[in-house]
């Protein structure tokens, strides 16, 4: 890949001289999509050769249109038509229709709001169990890491359970995601780091994606029935297995851990959701838009597609930040706000369109049982020191979060 080749902006495009990539950015992000809203609809990155946007209303023209702005080469920056893949292709999210739509409907029938009902009642019991386990820490005065005792521990516990895995090396979900998350983006030290430390990993969750290493009855062994049943080969089986893995954990590992950060930096918010515990699920949604887990996402262009008056050539990546569209004082009144009141809807954290979250049902679930089960117990949450951020080329990540919770 050519990253150190600046490419001129063409005619008429906004450049943006910025690495979104780089520590700075990552970082703190939020100044670079400031300019990147307000430099037009459209702009150029030199440094990548990448179109970008990060209104809201063209990131969710991108994602409407599928036709033009594909996901078959890669959604991230490395264009798969031009070199192979680092690991072999999601069936579901590196795939345009038909052969998407296969997939994405096994993958939505299991996720379900259906299934979800099943799922609710054993999720509300882990989360109970394990913020009783919290409160007894802060009833005896302890700081709490926010993230390795509560946002790394319950969708590492309740969504591999579902899927039907077992209990142990779990923790390599971690390391996994950590690695995907980062190879959407550049080629940078971010990656490089993270895909030295993964190559056992990759092993253990090739073999875990297995039938016999999945539970009957699980998310993982309702894949191998309708493989079965001739809607998927026996081969795309564990493809889809995989799916669940790469994406069923870190995201909502940072979408709870962004949650929490947020409630504890905003008191007066947190006071609203301790007094009124049914907010959970807006506050849980006004988080991911205020602090989305996924801040971004490329397409390819599959032919010359006009963008907001900007012709685009076929063949081009487009790199749609969620984030930003997210923040964008076009859509939402004081997007700088965090109002837990607010309904967010049409936020762009969980994508949109035929690629959007099919997990969110459980995410939202996930989120809403957490933050339910803190606002019941908790008359205050408060950063008890300087949180450290765990910097990844798509995932916006917490590597701690010291809190002072105090009991009601
Ligand atoms: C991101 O492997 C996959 O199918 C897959 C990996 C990552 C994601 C989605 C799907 C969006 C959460």
């Amino acid at each position: 890949m050519t990253t150190d080749t600046v490419r001129a902006a063409p005619e008429g495009v906004p450049m943006l001289d910025v690495d979104p990539f780089s520590d700075e950015l990552l970082r703190d992000p939020y100044g670079y999509h400031a300019r990147l809203r307000e430099a037009g609809p459209v702009a150029w990155i030199p440094k990548y050769g990448v179109y970008v946007t990060g209104r809201h209303q063209q990131v969710r023209a991108v994602f409407a249109d599928h036709e033009s702005f594909i996901s078959s080469a890669g959604v991230g920056l490395a264009n798969f038509n031009k070199e192979p893949p680092f690991r072999p292709k999601s069936l579901i999210l590196e795939a345009d229709p038909p052969n998407h739509t296969r997939a994405r409907t096994i993958l939505s029938r299991i996720l379900s709001p259906r299934t979800v009902t099943q799922v609710r009642e054993s999720f509300a019991k882990e989360a109970d169990r394990l913020l009783d386990g919290v409160m007894v820490s802060a009833q005896r005065g302890e700081v709490v890491d926010g993230i390795s005792r509560i946002a790394e521990v319950y969708p590492l516990k309740v969504f591999p359970d579902a899927v039907g895995l077992e209990a142990q090396g779990r923790e390599n979900l971690l390391l996994y995601g950590d690695m995907i998350f980062n190879a959407f983006g550049p080629r940078n030290e971010l990656l490089t780091r993270s895909a030295q430390k993964v190559q056992p990993v990759t092993a253990w969750i090739m073999q875990h994606c297995q039938r016999e290493m999945l539970r009957s009855g699980g998310f993982g062994d309702q894949i191998y029935q309708a493989a079965d049943a001739g809607e998927i080969s026996h081969e795309e089986a564990p493809m889809l297995v995989r799916s669940f893995l790469s994406a069923g954990v870190d995201t909502t590992v940072n979408g709870i851990g962004n949650a929490l950060w947020c409630l504890a930096t905003h008191p007066e918010q947190y006071a609203t959701l301790h007094a009124d515990p049914g907010l959970a699920r807006a506050a849980f949604e006004e988080s991911l838009r205020y602090e989305s887990a996924v801040q971004t996402f490329f397409r390819t262009t599959s032919r010359d597609v006009e963008l907001a008056g900007v012709t685009i050539p076929a063949g081009s990546k487009v790199l749609a930040v969620l984030s930003a569209a997210n923040r964008d004082e076009r859509q939402w009144p004081d997007a700088g706000r965090f109002d837990i009141k607010r309904r967010p809807t049409g936020h762009m954290a969980f994508g949109s369109g035929i690629h959007g979250c099919v997990g969110q049902v459980v995410a939202r679930l996930e989120g809403e049982l957490i933050l339910g089960g803190i606002a019941r117990r908790f008359k205050r949450i408060e950063l008890a020191g300087e949180p450290t951020r765990r910097l990844n080329n798509t995932l916006r990540a917490l590597g701690s979060l010291p809190l002072r919770l105090t009991p009601a």
